[in-house]
C-alpha cells in the first residue's frame, strides 16, 4: 500500500466522506487512490475558494469534516479567505495539501512555496508528513484536531513521494475529544448577574448556542428574568422560523449598533465576544457596548453552549415555558423589489427545512424581522467579512445537507469572487436556488466611503460600479449548465421560486434591484 492509499483509508476510517478538491500533479497518487477506493464522494471545484467555502459549508450542516484536496502553497493560498471565513464559523475541515517531494524542494522549483507559512494563518493544526508510513496517523490526527470543539481547521502537507512511496500503514480513527464544560463556577456568576442586575444583555454566538434545543433554554431564561437578548452580528448557522425564538442580531451598521446597545450595563456572553465594530470609523468607538459595562462570560466558544443554556436555567430556577407562536406566515410580496418584500416572498414560498445561505450583504441587512414567521429553517451567515463565501458554501451546505433546499441570497459584486461554484452545482445536480441580487454596484462601499467622511468622485464612483459592462447573469449561469432567468418584480420571483423549488437541480433567478 503507498501512502496516498493509507490517506484515503485512514480519513474514511475517521469517518470523511467528502473530498472538495483541485488537484495538480502532486496530487496525482491521492487522485488515483480515491480512483481505485470506494467510499469518498468526489466534488470538483473550479478554484480552490470554491473548494474551501463548500467544505466551510459541508461542516455548518453534516457537523462533521470533509477533506480539502489542494495543490501546493498557492493552490492552498487561492483558498485562504474561505479559509478564514471557515474559521471564524469555528468549522472543523481537513485540509490536505499535496507539496513537492522531500528530495525536490532544496531545487527551489517554480511551485515551491511556503506552504506551513500559508497554512498557519488560519489553521488550528499543521503538520508535514515526511514519509508514507506516517500519513495514515497523520490523516487520523488530523481529522482529530479538526472534529475538537468548536471545529478547526487541520491543514496536513504531504510531499508526494509521501504518497507514491510503498509502506502507508492504515491509522484507525482517534477518539474525539468531548466538548468541554461551561466552569460551574462562571454559571453561578451568570446567574447572579441575571438575577440581581438590570439592563443585562444575554449575547449568544456559535452554532452550538443558535440551536433550537439551545433557544428552548434561553427562552427560560428571558421569561424569568426579563433580560434582553441577541445573538452576534455574524452567526454560522442559526436555527429559525417557527418553533424557534425571533431572535434578533447585534446590527452591523456601528451608529445602530452603539444605539441598541447604549443601555446595556451588563453583558452575559454565551460563545459570543463582546461586540465590536467591523471596522474603526474616525471619531467613533472600537466597542459598541459602553465603556463601563461589566462583562460575564458564561461559556466560552468552544464549551458546550446547550448544556451551559440549561444549567443557568436551572440554576436560576427559571420555569419550563414553550416558545410561542412568531405569528402568521407572511404572504407573497407584488411589486417592485424592496428588501422587505423579498424578505417576506421567501418567508411565504422557502420549504420546510430550508438552508439560506446569505451573503446578501447590504440588502440583507433587514431579512431577519420578515422572516421569523417562516417554516423552521437554518440561516448561514459569511462568518469572517470575506466576500465570496455564499455560493460555495451554498453549494457545501446543499451536499451536507442530505436533500435539503438551499436559498442563496447572494449579491452580485461577492458572486463574481467564487462564480465558478455554480458548475459544481449543476455537475452535482444539487437543489440550490440562487437569487442573485443585481444592483450593480458595490452598494455597502459607498456607504463606507460617505461613513469615512468623503464623497464619491468619478475615479471613487468607478471602483464601485458594477455596470458598463453589466454582468448578464442568467446567460452566465446558464453556460455553466445552471438554469436561469431574470425578474424585475417580486412576482416573478415568487413565481420563479415555486418554480425552482418543484425541481431537483440548481436555478439562479436574476433580481435586478
Ligand atoms: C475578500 C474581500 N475582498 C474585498 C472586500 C471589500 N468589500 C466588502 S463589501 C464589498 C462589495 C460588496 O458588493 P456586493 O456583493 O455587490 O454587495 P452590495 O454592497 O452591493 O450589497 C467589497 C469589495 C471584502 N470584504 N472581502
Amino acid at each position: 500500500m503507498n501512502g496516498a492509499e493509507s490517506l484515503v483509508h485512514s480519513l474514511l476510517k475517521s469517518g470523511v466522506e467528502v473530498c472538495f478538491s483541485n488537484p495538480g500533479t502532486s496530487e496525482m497518487h491521492f487522485v488515483a487512490a480515491l480512483d481505485r477506493i470506494p467510499g469518498m464522494r468526489c466534488v470538483l471545484g473550479l478554484q480552490e475558494n470554491i473548494v474551501t467555502g463548500a467544505a466551510d459549508g459541508y461542516w455548518r450542516m453534516a457537523g462533521k469534516p470533509a477533506v480539502t484536496l489542494l495543490h501546493c502553497g498557492p493552490g492552498l493560498a487561492n483558498g485562504l479567505a474561505n479559509l478564514h471565513n471557515a474559521r471564524r464559523a469555528r468549522s472543523g475541515i481537513v485540509n490536505c495539501v499535496g507539496d513537492q517531494a522531500t528530495y525536490h524542494r532544496p531545487y527551489d522549483a517554480p511551485l515551491t512555496a511556503d506552504t506551513e507559512g500559508f497554512a498557519r494563518g488560519v489553521s488550528q493544526w499543521v503538520r508535514t508528513t515526511t514519509k508514507a508510513a506516517d500519513v495514515g496517523a497523520d490523516a487520523a490526527a488530523a481529522v482529530q484536531a479538526a472534529r475538537t470543539s468548536p471545529g478547526q481547521i487541520a491543514t496536513l502537507i504531504l510531499p508526494s513521494d509521501t504518497c507514491w512511496d510503498e509502506g502507508g500503514t492504515v491509522a484507525a480513527a482517534l477518539p474525539v475529544p468531548a466538548v468541554p464544560q461551561a466552569d460551574p463556577h462562571a454559571i453561578r456568576a451568570a446567574a447572579r448577574v441575571l438575577r440581581e442586575k438590570k439592563n443585562v444583555l444575554l449575547l449568544l454566538g456559535g452554532s452550538m448556542a443558535l440551536t433550537q434545543a439551545a433557544q428552548e433554554a434561553v427562552q427560560r431564561i428571558v421569561a424569568h428574568t426579563g433580560c434582553d437578548i441577541l445573538a452576534e452580528t455574524s452567526n454560522a448557522r442559526f436555527q429559525r422560523g417557527q418553533g424557534r425564538m425571533p431572535l434578533e442580531r447585534v446590527p452591523y451598521p456601528v451608529d445602530l449598533a452603539i444605539q441598541r446597545l447604549s443601555k446595556v450595563e451588563h453583558l452575559v456572553l454565551v460563545g459570543s465576544k463582546a461586540p465590536v465594530g467591523f471596522f474603526a470609523y474616525p471619531g467613533k468607538p472600537s466597542k459598541h457596548y459602553p465603556e463601563n459595562a461589566s462583562i460575564t462570560v458564561a461559556c466560552r466558544q468552544e464549551q458546550d453552549a446547550l448544556a451551559a443554556l440549561t444549567a443557568l436555567a436551572e440554576e436560576l430556577g427559571a420555569p419550563k415555558v414553550a416558545i410561542g407562536s412568531n405569528g402568521e406566515k407572511p404572504e407573497v410580496a407584488r411589486g417592485a423589489p424592496s428588501p422587505e418584500g423579498l424578505a417576506r416572498t421567501v418567508a411565504a414560498l422557502m420549504p420546510e427545512d430550508a438552508i439560506i445561505a446569505d451573503e446578501s450583504v447590504s440588502y440583507g441587512r433587514g431579512f431577519f424581522p420578515a422572516t421569523h414567521a417562516a417554516a423552521p429553517h437554518d440561516w448561514l451567515q459569511i462568518t469572517g467579512g470575506a466576500i465570496g463565501c455564499g455560493m460555495p458554501l451554498a453549494t457545501g451546505a446543499a451536499i451536507g445537507g442530505g436533500g435539503r433546499r438551499v436559498i442563496n441570497l447572494q449579491a452580485d459584486g461577492s458572486a463574481m469572487y467564487t462564480v465558478q461554484a455554480l458548475w459544481t452545482q449543476a455537475r452535482e445536480k444539487l437543489p440550490v436556488t440562487t437569487i442573485l441580487l443585481s444592483n450593480r454596484k458595490y452598494q455597502i462601499l459607498l456607504g463606507e466611503y460617505q461613513n469615512v467622511g468623503a464623497n464619491p468622485g468619478r475615479v471613487a464612483m468607478d471602483m464601485m460600479d458594477l455596470g458598463n459592462p453589466d454582468i448578464a447573469w442568467a446567460k452566465l449561469a446558464q453556460s455553466m449548465g445552471v438554469e436561469a432567468a431574470t425578474a424585475t418584480t417580486l412576482d416573478q420571483v415568487a413565481d420563479l421560486m415555486s418554480q425552482s423549488f418543484a425541481r431537483p437541480g440548481p436555478f439562479l433567478i436574476e433580481l435586478v434591484i
